[in-house]
Formats: C-alpha cells, sequence, structure tokens
C-alpha cells in the first residue's frame, strides 16, 4: 500500500490507539482532512469552534491515553492552543494538527489571508514550541514520517501535548510507509543503576520513620503508576489521601485511603493525621497555590519524598531518569514481609472511629438523609441537594467531570464506588473546559456513563458542545448549577464583574436539537423536580440531558468558603519591598 503525508498520519494516530480524532475545517487543512477521511480505523469527529476541538481532544485523552485535534492555521490554531496549554499543564497527550500556508509561500514575501498580514508565518511555530514538548513544521513530505513520529513519540512519553503543521500542498504527497508501532509506544527503561539507589534511599527513608503517610498526585496517571501505588500502599499500611487533583487515581474502596487532603477543604480527619504524620510520600504531587491552599498546606522539608514521574527528590537527593512505576514496585517490593508502616492508620481510626474504612463524609450522609425527606415536599432546591442526587447516581463505570467553580468542591465530596472516575482540570482551570472535556470523554468512552456538573458561568464558555453530544446521541447528564454568576470569585474577591446574564438553559437545549436531535432540557428549582429530572435523565438515552438546578447565589460549601478565604489572602500578599 502506498502512503501519502496525510494517510502516514492517520495510520500513526491508528496505531497508538486512537479511534477518532477531533476536527474543525477550514482551507489550509482540507486536503489533510479527506486524507485522514481514508483511514476507517480514526473516525473523524467535529466541533464547534477550535477552543473545544482542544478541549475535546483533551477530554478524550483522558479517557483513552492520546488524543488528535486538527484545525486550520492560526484562526483555529491559536484558539486550540489554548486548550493545548492545558493539556500540558494537565500531562496529556494531544497532537494539535494544523494546516499550514503552501510549502512555495514559505520565504517568498507573499502576505497571505487568515495570517497576522506578514510574510513570516513561523510564529505559530514559536508559539506552539512554547506550550508542547515536541513542534515540527512539516513543508517536505520526505522529512515528513521522521518529524511525525518524532512529535507523536515525544508526547507519548512525556505525556504532555505535541504540535505538528503540514504545508496545505504537502498533506497529499507521497510518502514513506509507516514502521511498526512500538517505535513510538515503547519508552527507554529506568536508568539501573540509579533505580536501585533510589529504592535503597527512599525503602531506608520509609524505615526511618514511623508515621509515613502516602500522598497522591495528578502525575500519577501520567505516570502509570497507579497500580504500584496501591501495592505501596499495601505493602506500608499507613493512610493514604488524595490531592484534590487527584481524586480517584487510588481506589477510595481501599481499606487505607482516608479521603481529599486539600488544607481546610480536607475531608474529615484528614488534615490532622497529616500533620501527625512524621513524614509524607507525595507520589506524582503538583504544589501550586490553590492545592496548597495559599501556600497554608504545603508538605515540604526533609520528611518529604517527592516521587515524580521521572525524578524523585528526598533530603538532598534527585535521583533522574527513573520511572515512578518501577521505583514504586521496587520500594513494595523492598518492604515486603516486614512490620507495616501502619501508625497513621492507626490513629486515623481513633480520631475517625466511624470511619476504618473510607466512606462518604459525615456532612453528606447528613445532606443526602435530609434530601431525601425533602423530594416529597416542594421545597426550594439547595446545592446539598444536588450533591446528593450525583452522589445517588454514581455506579462503577461512571465518570464524573468537575468543572472549576463549586462543583470542584461538590464532586470532591462524593464518595466513589469501585471503578468510578473523576476528572478535573485544577491546574489549567479553563472554565468552560468541561463541556468540550465531557463530550470528548464520552466520545472516548461509550461504555460508561459521563456526568458533567458545571456552573452557569463557566457553562457560558462553550455551550456550544452539547450540539456535538446531541449530533453523535450521547447520554450525558449535565447538573448545569444556577447559582446566577461567578459564586467562587464572590468568596474570593466580588464586585458587579461576578454577575452574569442569565440564559434559559433548558430551552438552550431544544435550540441545539433543531429538528433532528434528541437532547433534553429540564429544570429544577424544587428537591422535587430534582428527583424527576434525575429519572428522566437516566432513563434517556438518546442523547445528553441538560437539568439546569436554580439555587440561591450564596448556597455554596463550606469547603469553598474557607479555601476562597486562604487564596484570597494569598493573592493579596504586598509587593515584597
Ligand atoms: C471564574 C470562575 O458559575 O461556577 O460555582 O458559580 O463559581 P461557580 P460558575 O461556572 O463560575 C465560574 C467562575 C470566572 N474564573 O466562578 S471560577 C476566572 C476565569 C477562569 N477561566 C477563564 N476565564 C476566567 N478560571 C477562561
Ligand atoms: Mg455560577
Amino acid at each position: 500500500m502506498s502512503y501519502t503525508v496525510g494517510t502516514y498520519l492517520a495510520e500513526r494516530f491508528a496505531q497508538i490507539g486512537l479511534k477518532h480524532h477531533f476536527a474543525v475545517a477550514g482551507d489550509y487543512n482540507l486536503v489533510l482532512l479527506d486524507q485522514l477521511l481514508m483511514n476507517k480505523s480514526c473516525e473523524q469527529v467535529y466541533c464547534c469552534n477550535e477552543l473545544n476541538c482542544g478541549f475535546s481532544a483533551e477530554g478524550y485523552a483522558r479517557a483513552n491515553g492520546a488524543a488528535a485535534a486538527v484545525v486550520t492555521f492560526s484562526v483555529g490554531a491559536l484558539s486550540a492552543l489554548n486548550a493545548i496549554g492545558g493539556a500540558y499543564a494537565e500531562n496529556l497527550p494531544v497532537i494539535l494538527v494544523s494546516g499550514a500556508p503552501n510549502s512555495n509561500d514559505h520565504g517568498s514575501g507573499h502576505i497571505l489571508h487568515h495570517t497576522i498580514g506578514t510574510p513570516d508565518y513561523s510564529y505559530q511555530l514559536q508559539i506552539a514550541e512554547k506550550l508542547t514538548c515536541a513542534a515540527v513544521s512539516i513543508i517536505s513530505a520526505e522529512d515528513a514520517p521522521e518529524k511525525i513520529d518524532y512529535a507523536i513519540r515525544t508526547a507519548l512519553r512525556e505525556k504532555k501535548p505535541a504540535y505538528i503543521e503540514i504545508a496545505c500542498n504537502v498533506s497529499a504527497q507521497p510518502c514513506a510507509a509507516p514502521g511498526p508501532a512500538s517505535a513510538l509506544l515503547t519508552p527507554p527503561p529506568s536508568d539501573h543503576a540509579t533505580l536501585q539507589a533510589a529504592i535503597k534511599a527512599v525503602s531506608s527513608f520509609v524505615e526511618k520513620h514511623e508515621k509515613p503517610a502516602i500522598l497522591i498526585g495528578s502525575k500519577l496517571r501520567a505516570a502509570g503508576a497507579e497500580q504500584a501505588a496501591v501495592k505501596l500502599a499495601d505493602a506500608l499500611g499507613c493512610v493514604v489521601a488524595t490531592m484534590a487533583a487527584a481524586k480517584s487515581f487510588f481506589p477510595e474502596d481501599h481499606p487505607n485511603y482516608v479521603g481529599t487532603y486539600w488544607g481546610s477543604a480536607s475531608s474529615p480527619n484528614v488534615s490532622e493525621i497529616f500533620n501527625w504524620a512524621d513524614s509524607v510520600l507525595a507520589l506524582g504531587c503538583v504544589f501550586n497555590d490553590y492545592s496548597t491552599e495559599g501556600w497554608t498546606a504545603w508538605p515540604k522539608g526533609s520528611n518529604v519524598v517527592n516521587a515524580d514521574k521521572e525524578v524523585t527528590k528526598l533530603d538532598g537527593h534527585a535521583f533522574d531518569n527513573i520511572h515512578l512505576v518501577d521505583l514504586l514496585n521496587g520500594v513494595a517490593e523492598h518492604l515486603k514481609g516486614k512490620p507495616k508502616r501502619d501508625a497513621t492508620m492507626v490513629e486515623f481510626r481513633r480520631i475517625h472511629p466511624e470511619s476504618a474504612t473510607p466512606k462518604e463524609d459525615d456532612q453528606s450522609i447528613k445532606e443526602r438523609k435530609s434530601q431525601i425527606a425533602r423530594t416529597s415536599a416542594d421545597t426550594k432546591l439547595t446545592r446539598a441537594d444536588i450533591q446528593a442526587h450525583l452522589q445517588k447516581i454514581l455506579t462503577p463505570t461512571t465518570t464524573v467531570i468537575g468543572e472549576t467553580g463549586d462543583s470542584w468542591f461538590n464532586v470532591m465530596r462524593t464518595k466513589l464506588p469501585h471503578g468510578a472516575r473523576v476528572e478535573f482540570e485544577m491546574q489549567w482551570g479553563h472554565i468552560g473546559w468541561s463541556v468540550p472535556a465531557a463530550f470528548g470523554y464520552a466520545v472516548g468512552a461509550p461504555d460508561r456513563r459521563t456526568v458533567l456538573m458545571v456552573g452557569d458561568g463557566s457553562f457560558q464558555l462553550t455551550a456550544q458542545e452539547v450540539a456535538q453530544m446531541i449530533r453523535r446521541k450521547l447520554p450525558v447528564i449535565i447538573f448545569l448549577i444556577n447559582n446566577a454568576g461567578y459564586t467562587i470569585e464572590v468568596e474570593i474577591h466580588d464586585g458587579p464583574y461576578n454577575n452574569i446574564k442569565n440564559w434559559d438553559y433548558a430551552a438552550v437545549v431544544e435550540g441545539f436539537n433543531a429538528k433532528d436531535g434528541h437532547g433534553k432540557g429540564l429544570r429544577a428549582t424544587t428537591a422535587a423536580e430534582l428527583e424527576k429530572a434525575v429519572e428522566t435523565a437516566l432513563a434517556h438515552k438518546e442523547g445528553p440531558t441538560l437539568i439546569e438546578c436554580v439555587i440561591p447565589r450564596d448556597d455554596c460549601t463550606g469547603e469553598l468558603i474557607s479555601w476562597g478565604r486562604h487564596v484570597a489572602t494569598a493573592n493579596a500578599r504586598p509587593p515584597a519591598k
């Protein structure tokens, strides 16, 4: 079989496990899209705009391990690059492919449409270089295979986005055939000597401390070390907490799981037990201003091991070029058969006597009980009602996508059954991310129940992608929290800019349906209405169901209020003299 640059790229996509790629058409990429369409193993999925296209691919990568988005030059790509920045921040290998000017125009002095109006078109590549781990420009078919392979291989190894631009007249040019997929998929092994030294150092660190605790961070998944972390927890027997961004990256039904560690927004007694611990094994953790609650809850110093995807640091040592998974397996192996280091677990059971095994926090249970009593009455809907319903519909095959806003804290409070997953975008924190990301996730994981919790303000950024859920008949359940504005910002710093124009959200879905769609838009203002709407959503399989949940502007979680106060304090620090 003969290949072109475009069919080569499509074959590489299929080989790395992409069953879909996301696209928005434009004249610089039309020939490329034709070439990609020829590969029946990697379906083309369309988005309403390029920002959403990037976020859809980002969501797909969460479900599927990697993703691709194909856009046109500048007017398309510069929008998509925002989502690519997000994929970098969130450690997701998303390949952004941009159609580009004809190879004869490069260096010709010609001014082209969709550019900034100067004859130098290299600015897009230069921007992409800052936001990806590998960025290439293809202006000859001969160089295409190695440039494409370099970009894809680097993205998969580093779990970061990559960028490929292809001159519009080169996409259909003949090129060499792709070789075996292993050239892209097989990472180089850990450096053996460094790995042995790191296993020894971490094991003796653990043996020197009486009261270790394990903290799971959001880079654990990128490191492919979720199973290895369970093995380490079993070997140590100590408490395990997840950072907020890593919820569901450690099984919540594991006997040593105690909840979320997030300063004052932590699950009950988790902060106390981490303060009591004499050492922390931080696995793939990202400590930023939000996750440390304004730098107030930040495990650091000589009693902390920071074990990252490829480098582990402790007590004045750095062990580089080792895979986290090898380190954790090695330490677990070393500790096998030795006495458990379970003091934190014993103490946690004492201070949290009702819960040797993790369960919903007490607050959630109280809220759920009161909610169940309320559904028969026509009482005004509350935030607690919404959260209780979210908890009720979780199954082992549910994934909850939680948008920035109070949705974070609502989703955080849920107790996940084994297998249930949560997706947050906490490092990038682009409001509106969740709508296209839920679309992309649902495309990538058709056998799971995708549930989206999103605020009204966030929804208004990227609402169009609900139309693509309708187009592909994806039964995504959307809880849209209409609290009349940017409540999280209200808690951090209020002003008139936190008020938004209200929409008739249920009617928006009807608008997207036009004549051929089967999305449902429902509105709940009482507990009883929400109960009914959730029943309808669960039964509806022909498209998404959006439930607009109307609650008062100041009805938010206690965690949001206290976390918001800490973050506001950190923001308000005066400039250093
Ligand atoms: C902003 C945020 O309605 O959620 O629960 O009411 O807060 P809550 P909403 O979706 O409002 C979101 C709003 C405005 N953040 O409270 S978190 C600033 C911001 C951002 N991303 C982008 N622009 C502004 N995070 C793209
Ligand atoms: Mg809101």
